[in-house]
Order: structure tokens, then sequence, then C-alpha cells
């Protein structure tokens, strides 16, 4: 490990490098230090918000301590390490996951009563870290707390976003879009400002011999931003590993702002080229599965693979390691196609900058990287118009032709007489204009590629990238189903839950190895537990049905059936089924005399998630819901029976309140669309039951947990493709049920019926692409069935038992083993000295 001091006087140093607190009164004495210095604020004007902010500087302070310790021992131990590239890390509050990730919450609990401040309190003040849409970018933020915890050398990169996923509203029951300027104070990320990248865009290619004869490509000209690192500490779960987070900042660079403009009295527009360059990170694109080809999104996948390879060739090149070495020290996972560039980058590094020859770099590339693919959705795919790539990265552009035709010249080679097979595996598609297919280079420029769920990773191989399979033949393409980290979605957000777990097996080590959570299936006939679990249960449920008073301004029975659908509002995720579902049990309620209605399971459906903004079917999905439940919640004749509660601005943060209060989940996507989905994992670890189509992780989970413990309807995926041809060329009819929902609809009970027209006409008319009718009876008859188990909550309790029991396959630490056996060949680091040192002091 580099040091510029000299050996003789680091004694001072080691005198006084901080330690970090361990005691109550270190944490109090720390934290009023910042209050009143950092801060300057006192003992007179300290809010919650200034309290949250010293507790926050405490907290950042101690992992800071553990983060160079663990950066230093990486760098020591000189091991393979991983590069995580993800557009998108979901990560939600640190505080709190921090807390518990050190093992000092108690501590800090104490410490901030003796200061006068409740710590639920205090954890509230943190706004989300939002930099992601849904699913893809939460399991990034998993697989990093895994990655810690395992003690795995590992990295995440990408951008800092100026702008987080939007802020959701509900007004007149529509959704409006509200900025997410997250950074006005964020303790959790260290500027570095001595450590950036200038990255290169737009200007032309040169090509010359020079005067050894030797061939030389140079890119030129054209306009440079500079990318400035902001590291984010991520602590492990009861080791002393804390991981980094780096996350690429733009502004214009310093050598470039252009001072010929200045001088001759230009400054506005130089100032105004500062600022484009600072658009780059501005915004997190707020779509999820879907891809709209905008130039600036381009923009930003460059700017943050360039900036992160530069970073890690750097990093390399410090170790003095031949080439050859590269992929024995570097794995890089790209998650999805986003970062599909630095394949290319990489590429133009080692040929174009350090001089190897084609097929020696390409080598280095292919060994490197593995591409994770979430989603076989079209629309969902990455394409980008070559005279878009050409105009902004010309380089690039030839780099990608080059690639695509050695590969297509190897197929060539093997498939002589299929002329088909070479333009449908083609990189570049032959349209008008061309363009590039983002996920083929991405396989191709791989050694491994992986689904996320068993039924995805098939459907991968025989659909969308079958023809690659030929190709490559069947051990280049591989599973890892998704997993969702324990420690947040149990222990932080069910603490009381997984008190109770521990205090039943013994301890919290189920928290790093989630299978022994199998030592619970024998307490499922122990009564006591039994009622312990379900006061749980309930108790969460008030927790819930208090943020629904106080952000809603009603309430609902926290006794009733709580039915919840939170995730992206999404035409494949059919939150229209559920409402459609919600209207026909609404309309059986009314043609009730009050006899049967006493029967009833009362229930309240609880919905949640944003559209993306240019959505227009999915914003009326959400209209409806609001309508409906405008509707419901106020007619006599229903009372508690049914309520619809749409909560507004689903984020992390609100996750963890409304996953532990679920008794039933929503994970109804039409067969064969929902790649994996985590949230289903969350719900069940929680001792939810949920209700599901034979979809993505839902059969996996059926699996483990048994037939017997889960809720299942609805079409099979090889079914899917049959009926929809139906629709069109066979004697279709709408499900007659179905219909009677759309006429009560049509009639305007909910309001101007108008406006839900699109979303009955794309049923009735165009071909019901997601056969919600396909799927209605069989949704409702299952709805049924929850009912009549509810009413028996002894036989409920165990199968919510019986199903966390068995969860255990379901931590993202299974996971990111098996991407560290399978795909990036990492061992972890040894942390046992660390631990015994620490213990010890
Ligand atoms: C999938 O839709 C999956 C996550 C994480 C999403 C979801 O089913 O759980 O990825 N895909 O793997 C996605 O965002 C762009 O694709």
């Amino acid at each position: 490990v580099e040091s510029s001091i000299p050996e003789h006087m680091r004694e001072a140093w080691k005198k006084f490098s901080p330690k970090g607190f361990t005691t109550k009164d270190e944490f109090e004495s720390e934290a009023v230090k910042h209050i009143e210095t950092t801060l300057a604020r006192s003992l007179f004007n300290c809010d919650e918000l200034a309290a949250y902010s010293g507790t926050a500087l405490a907290f950042r302070d101690r992992l800071i301590i553990d983060w160079n310790k663990t950066q230093q021992r990486q760098s020591f131990a000189d091991q393979k390490r991983l590069y995580y590239l993800s557009l998108e890390f979901l990560m939600g509050r640190a505080l709190d996951n921090a807390m518990l990730n050190v093992g000092l919450k108690n501590v800090a609990k104490d410490g901030l009563a003796d200061l006068g401040f409740r710590i639920e309190d205090i954890i509230a003040q943190e706004h989300d870290a939002a930099l992601g849409n849904g699913g893809l970018g939460r399991l990034a933020a998993c697989f990093l707390d895994s990655m810690a915890t395992l003690n795995y050398a590992a990295w995440g990169y990408g951008l800092r976003y100026r702008y987080g996923i939007f802020k959701q509203e509900i007004q007149d029951g529509y959704q409006v879009e509200i900025p997410d300027y997250w950074l006005d104070f964020n303790p959790w990320e260290f500027p570095r400002h001595d450590v950036s990248v200038d990255v290169q865009f737009y200007g032309w290619v040169n090509k010359y011999t020079n005067d050894e004869g030797k061939q030389i490509v140079s890119w030129q000209d054209g306009e440079i931003v500079t990318a400035t690192a902001y590291d984010v500490p991520v602590p492990g779960y009861g080791t002393p590993t804390v991981n980094n987070l780096r996350l690429w900042s733009s502004k214009a660079s310093s050598g470039e702002f252009d001072f010929a403009k200045f001088n001759s009295g230009e400054y506005e527009s130089a100032v105004a080229d500062e600022q484009r360059a600072e658009t780059i990170s501005a915004v997190l694109y707020p779509n999820d599965n879907l891809e709209r080809g905008k130039e600036l999104r381009l923009k930003q996948q460059y700017f943050w693979c360039a900036a992160s390879l530069h970073d890690i060739v750097r990093r390399f090149k410090k170790s003095k390691r031949k080439w050859s070495e590269f992929s024995d020290q570097v794995a890089i996972q790209l998650n999805d196609t986003h970062p599909t560039l630095a394949i290319v980058e990489l590429q133009r590094i080692l040929v174009d900058m350090e001089g190897l020859g084609w097929d020696e770099a390409w080598t280095i590339v292919t060994s490197t990287f593995g591409y994770t693919n979430h989603t076989v959705l079209p629309e969902a795919l990455e394409k980008w118009s070559v005279p878009l790539i050409q105009n902004l990265l010309p380089r690039h552009l030839q780099i990608i032709y080059e690639i695509n035709l050695q590969f297509l010249q190897s197929v060539e080679k093997r498939f002589p007489k299929d002329r088909d097979l070479l333009g449908r595996v083609s990189i570049i598609e032959e349209s008008q204009p061309k363009m590039v297919r983002m996920a083929y280079l991405a396989i191709i420029g791989s050694h491994k590629v992986n689904g996320v769920a068993e039924l995805h990773s098939d459907l991968i191989k025989t659909t969308i990238f079958k023809d690659f399979v030929k190709v490559y033949g069947p051990d280049k393409f591989t599973n890892v189903t998704n997993g969702i980290t324990p420690r947040r979605w149990l222990h932080q957000a069910n603490p009381r839950l997984s008190e109770l777990i521990a205090s039943k097996i013994g301890s919290y080590e189920f928290l790093k190895d989630l299978t022994l959570l199998n030592k619970l299936e024998p307490f499922v006939d122990d009564k006591e537990f039994k009622k312990e679990w379900a006061e749980i249960k309930y108790a969460n449920k008030v927790r819930l049905a208090q943020h629904i008073q106080t952000t809603k301004g009603y309430s609902v029975n926290p006794k009733a059936l709580f039915d919840i659908q939170v995730k992206r509002i999404h035409e494949y995720k059919r939150q229209q089924l559920n409402i459609f579902g919600v209207i026909h049990r609404y309309m059986a309620i009314k043609s009730m005399s009050p006899e049967e209605r006493k029967k009833l399971v009362p229930r309240v459906s609880v919905f949640g998630g944003k559209a993306a903004p240019g959505y227009w079917m999915a914003k009326t999905i959400i209209h409806l819901i609001n309508k409906v439940g405008e509707v419901v919640n106020k007619d006599p004749d229903v009372g508690d029976l049914l309520k619809v509660v749409f909560l507004e601005d689903y984020n992390v943060s609100k996750a963890e309140i409304i996953v532990p209060a679920s008794d039933i989940s929503e994970h109804i996507s039409t067969a064969g669309t929902e790649a994996s989905g985590t949230s289903n994992m969350k719900f069940v670890l929680n001792g939810g039951m949920i209700i599901g189509t034979l979809d993505g992780a839902n059969i996996e989970i059926t699996r483990e947990i048994g037939e017997q413990n889960i809720f299942l309807f609805g079409n099979l995926s090889e079914d899917v493709e049959d009926l929809r041809h139906h629709h069109f060329y066979g004697d279709y009819k709408v499900n007659p049920e179905l219909v009677k929902v759309f006429d009560c609809i049509k009639k305007g009970t909910f309001g101007d019926e108008g406006a839900f027209g699109a979303l009955i006409s794309g049923i009735v008319e165009h071909g019901d692409y997601y056969l919600v009718s396909d799927d209605f009876n069989s949704y409702c008859q299952t709805q049924d069935l929850i009912d009549e188990a509810y009413k028996d909550q002894d036989a409920w309790v165990t199968k919510s038992i019986t199903s966390v029991a068995r969860m255990g396959f379901f931590t993202s630490d299974r996971c990111i083993n098996e991407y560290a056996d399978t795909i990036w060949n990492i061992e972890p680091l040894d942390v046992a000295e660390e631990k015994e040192v620490r213990a010890r002091t």
C-alpha cells in the first residue's frame, strides 16, 4: 500500500487516527460535536432534522474508518475484484441500515433519548436515496449489501443524479410528478475532487501510420466533460467490511472552460456550456422496463462507462501486471444492457491507447464481462440508431462494426449456408435508420449471460436469444435467481418479527445464513409462538393503518384482510386486473342482502406505484383506482367490507412500512412477462401470503414453500402465444363477468366514463395483449378461496410460519455467492483477524 508519509513520521498518524465510538457517551459526544460545529446549531435550536444530521455524521465517521481499512485491506490482498455497473441503485435510507449493520442501533437509541429525541422520529427525517426506478435498481442495492456482508472486494459504479425518481402526488385522482432534488444535505457521500476522468464526446477519428510504420487511430476534438467521483460507503452486516459505491457527477472540464469565449465577452455562453455538461448527470430517466432512445440517455451511458472503465484500468495499472492478467484481477458485471458501451470502451482503451493487438484485446474484454438480462419485453430492449452513435461516439461505432464483422465471419464459418442466421444475429439491425442492438453486443462481448429466475432464463434461451444459443452453445447462458437482503427486508423493516425468530432459533445467525429459518418449522404448532406471530402481523397492520390515516385522512380497519399490490404501474403487471376484480367485488357486495354481507371477510385493497410520466395507459390505471376508491370508500352499503387505497409516492422507505403489513400481496403479471419480481420474496419473508401467476420467481417460491401455501391462478406462459393468436383469429369473447365490470364503468359509476375508454377497448377491441379477460375468472375464484382461507386464522398462521421457514433460498447472499462462483470467479476476503482486533478494542 502506497503512503506519502515517511516511515519515521507515521507514529503521530497512528496515535491520532480516530477509532470511532462504541459506547453511548462516545456516541453522544460525537453527535453533539457535529450538531454544534459541523452544523452550527445548538441546544436551543436543534430540531429533529438537525438531530438526524448529527447522528448521521457520527455514523458516517464511524463507517469511513472501516471503509478506509477495508480499502487498504483489499489493495493489500491484491485479489480479483468485482465491479457492478448499474445505472440505478435504489438505496433508500442509509442511517437505520448503518446502525444495524455496525451493531450500534441500541447505543444510538439510548444516546438520542438522553439528548431528547426518539430514534424512530430521527430515522424518519432522512430523504430516500432514490436513484432507481424499480426492481432492477433495488436489486443492485441488495447486491451491494450482500457483497459487503460476505466480504467480497466489490465496488458499485453508477451515476450521481441530482434528481432521483420523481415524487408522486395525486391530484383529482391523477398522478402529478414533482422533481426530487435530494442533494441539499447528503451526509452519505464523499466528494473525491482528486478522482476525476475526462470523457470525450463527438469529434472525429484520425487514422494514420506513424514514423515506425504503425497504424495509429486517434479520436480527436469534440468536447470534454469531466467526471468527478462521489463515494458512498456500503457497510456489511456484522463484519468490518465497508465497500464502496462510486457515483460519477459531470461538470465542464476545467481545461475546457472556454476562456476564449470568456475573454471575448461571451461570458453567458461560456456558462451555458458549463451547464450543458452538468446536465449529463442531472436526472434519472423515470422509465421502468421501457427505453426511449434519447441522445442524453446515451450520453449518460457513455459518460458513466468511460469514467468507470478508466478508473478500473488505472487501478489495474498500478499493480504493474501484464495485460494478459487483467481478467484475473477484474470482473465486470453489466446490470442490463445500459452499460454495454463499457465493452467497446475497454476494447478501445486496450487497442487505441495501450497499443495491444485486436485479438489479444478482445480475449481480455470477453473474459472480463458478464451480462445480466432483466426482461424479455420488446419495448425495453435497447437499440441505438447508428447515426446517433456515429455523431456522438465515432470511434466506438467503428469498433462496434469491427466486433460485428469478426463475429459474423466466425458464424459464417460454422454455419456456411445459413444467410438468414447472419442477419438475425448481426449487432446491426438493417432498418431505416440502422440500429445497434445492445443486447447482442452485450452477449458477444461477455463470457456469461444470465437471466434472473428459472423461467426467465429458459425464455431468453428459447425466444429472444435463441440464435445465440445455436452459435455459442447453451453453456454461455445461465440462471441466477434473484434474491433480497434479509437485513433490510426483515431485520430493519420488521424488527419484532426478526426478534421473535431469533428468540426461537437461538440467535440472529439467520440474518447471515437465511437457510437457518428452517429451524422455525418445528414450532408451527406452538400455540404461544403462533399467537405472538399473529400479534406482530396485527401490529404491523396497525402501523400501516396509521400511515394511511395520516397521509390519506381516513381510517381503515386493521382487522380487515390487507390485500396489497405495490410496484411500478405497468400493463404487464396488470394492476388493471386487480382493480377490475375490486369492482367485481364491489358490485357483488351491492347486490347482497345485509345477512349475506355479514358473512364476508372485510378487505382493504392497497395500491401503490409510479407510472412513467409519458406512459398514458399506466396513468389511466392510477386514475381508475383513485376514482373507484372515491366511490367505494364512502358507500354506506359497503362500510368496512371494502376499502380501496392508493398510497402516494411508493418508494423504499414506504415499502419498509407496507411489506410487513400485508396479509396477501399481488404478483399477477401475464405469465412470461415478469422476469423475476423481488417484492414477492419480501412479502413472503414477512409472513404474507401471495396471489400470483406462474411467472418469474413465483414459480420457484412455490417450489420452496409448497403449493398449499400460495394462491396461484391463470394461464401458463407456454399458452400465452396461442391465446393471443386466438384473440385475433378465433371466436374470441370477453369474459361475461368482466363485461359487467366494464358496463359498470361505462355507466359512469366512477365518474367520467370516457376517461377509461382506452383501458376497456384495449381488452375488448384491441386483442387484450395481457390476457386480462382470459385470467379474470380464475383470478376472482382464487380471491374467493383467499377469503375462505382467511376465515381460518389458525391455518393461515400455520401457512405463514411454514412459508417463512422455507424462504432461505431467496436471500441475495445466495445469489451473490452464485455469481461469485459461476461468473466472477472471486473469493471473499478473510477478515477474521480484523474481527478479532475489533472485538479486543
Ligand atoms: C424485471 O421486470 C426483476 C428486476 C430485477 C426487472 C423484474 O421482474 O425482478 O428486473 N427488469 O431483476 C427490468 O427492469 C429493464 O428491465
